[in-house]
């Protein structure tokens, strides 16, 4: 997209995130609706996301258009947004390029697009894959046709996953249309059900894998046609649903995945007795060898991460506790949403900020983890 951001106090760190999905799978739709709610200040989030004013102009439009039913044409090529990740207006803590692809070239692996795509999916750092919560729709109803959703639409997308190692999350998208007759063990149980989606999950080794469901309008603002056509209801405003929760998966379990890796390595190392090295916690582990600093400086992740500092070490909770009861989930909810709270007040520098975004992100994540218990499929 056009222009350049502003560089000042940029932090030299990008994730790269790269969007995959069949067409007419809602992630346009899906970017502008959660541009809209990360662009405005938010009391339940500590950052703001920022781009060139030609693409906040660009956004704006389509999310205006998508308020008043006018749905937005198909993407025809690859289309990549940089954002900056703003904490207290002047705080820039990170950088995203997101890159918006052309569902239609999936379903062609000859194509150039398709093959530029590739070099893109190598370098990202996550992979979103988008699945079409209307054509989830059709496959549990077991309309006719709809068995296409894994022959057609997902076999590409899942061959081409094989060219990375990133972190994957599922995102389902029009939630709106699923949730009043299905819940999300229930869509989760007819993805697993087949054979290439379960293997694909499974091989995902050290990743963390989620299932995270979206609507970028929210219950109610639009209604499903019975020749398919989905319409406005007048009279309804959006309330997107979720849209922020995507990007605070990324940004925590990018790093969890790195830590994950690093472990394995330690683990391996013969530093320590393998049999020892098996059972132990991994702040022990790390402590035998070698230390927290020295373990950090080993993984490749955002400098201001890299400095013993609280966040980071609620990271290694977060990353340690992963599949704790939901109870456990709710006490340490409110807790860090105090600290999250607590942490916007007392940002003084560029790596108080750092941390104060990633309380944020980590706040959504265990509330998604909470809300929905089978979110996750790692
Ligand atoms: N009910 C509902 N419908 C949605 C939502 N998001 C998208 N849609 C519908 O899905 C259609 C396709 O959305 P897009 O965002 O253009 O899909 P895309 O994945 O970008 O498609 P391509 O650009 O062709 O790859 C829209 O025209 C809407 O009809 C949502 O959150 N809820
Ligand atoms: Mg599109």
């Amino acid at each position: 997209m056009s222009g350049t951001i502003e560089q000042k106090s940029l932090v030299p760190y990008t994730y790269k995130v790269v969007v995959l999905g069949p067409p007419n799978a809602g992630k346009t739709t899906f970017l502008a609706s959660m541009f809209r709610k990360l662009s405005m200040p938010n009391p339940d989030i500590n950052f703001t996301l920022r781009t060139t004013f030609e693409n906040q102009e660009e956004l704006n439009r389509r999310y205006d258009s998508i308020i008043k039913g006018k749905w937005l044409p198909g993407t025809d090529n690859i289309s990549e947004w940089e954002f900056n990740c703003i904490v207290r207006a002047s705080y820039t803590v990170l950088q995203i390029s997101y890159l918006d692809y052309a569902g239609g070239k999936l379903l062609e692996p000859s194509s150039i697009p398709y093959k530029m795509l590739v070099e893109h999916i190598r370098a990202a750092d996550v992979l979103l894959v988008i699945l079409d919560g209307e054509k989830l729709f059709d496959l549990l109803q077991e309309k006719q046709g709809s068995e296409d959703f894994f022959d057609r639409d997902l076999i590409n997308i899942f061959q081409s996953l094989s060219y990375s190692n990133a972190p994957i999350h599922f995102v389902i998208t029009k939630w709106d249309i699923l949730e009043p007759d299905y819940s999300l063990k229930t869509v989760k149980g007819c993805l697993l059900a087949n054979k290439d989606f379960r293997n694909v999950t499974a091989s995902q080794k050290n990743r963390i894998v989620r299932l995270i469901p979206v609507s970028a309008v929210g219950k109610g603002f639009a209604k499903r046609q019975p020749n398919g056509k989905m319409e406005k209801v007048s009279g309804k405003s959006p309330e997107p649903f979720n849209v922020e929760v995507p990007l605070a998966c990324i940004l925590v379990d990018q790093f969890a995945y790195r830590l994950k890796q690093q472990i394995a390595k330690l683990r391996e190392s013969q530093t320590v007795p393998s049999f020892l090295a098996r059972r132990i916690s991994w702040r022990l582990l790390i402590m035998l060898t070698g230390g927290t600093a020295q373990f950090l400086q080993s993984i490749p992740t955002h400098p201001y991460l890299i400095g013993g500092t609280i966040a980071l070490d609620r990271l290694l909770d977060f990353v340690e506790r992963i599949h704790e009861s939901a109870g456990k989930k709710r006490r340490r909810i409110k807790q860090m949403r105090k600290e999250q709270e607590q942490s916007l007040e007392a940002i003084e520098n560029l790596q108080d900020a750092v941390d104060s975004a990633a309380k944020s992100c980590m706040h959504l994540v265990w509330k998604l983890e909470y809300e929905f218990s089978d979110s996750l499929l790692s």
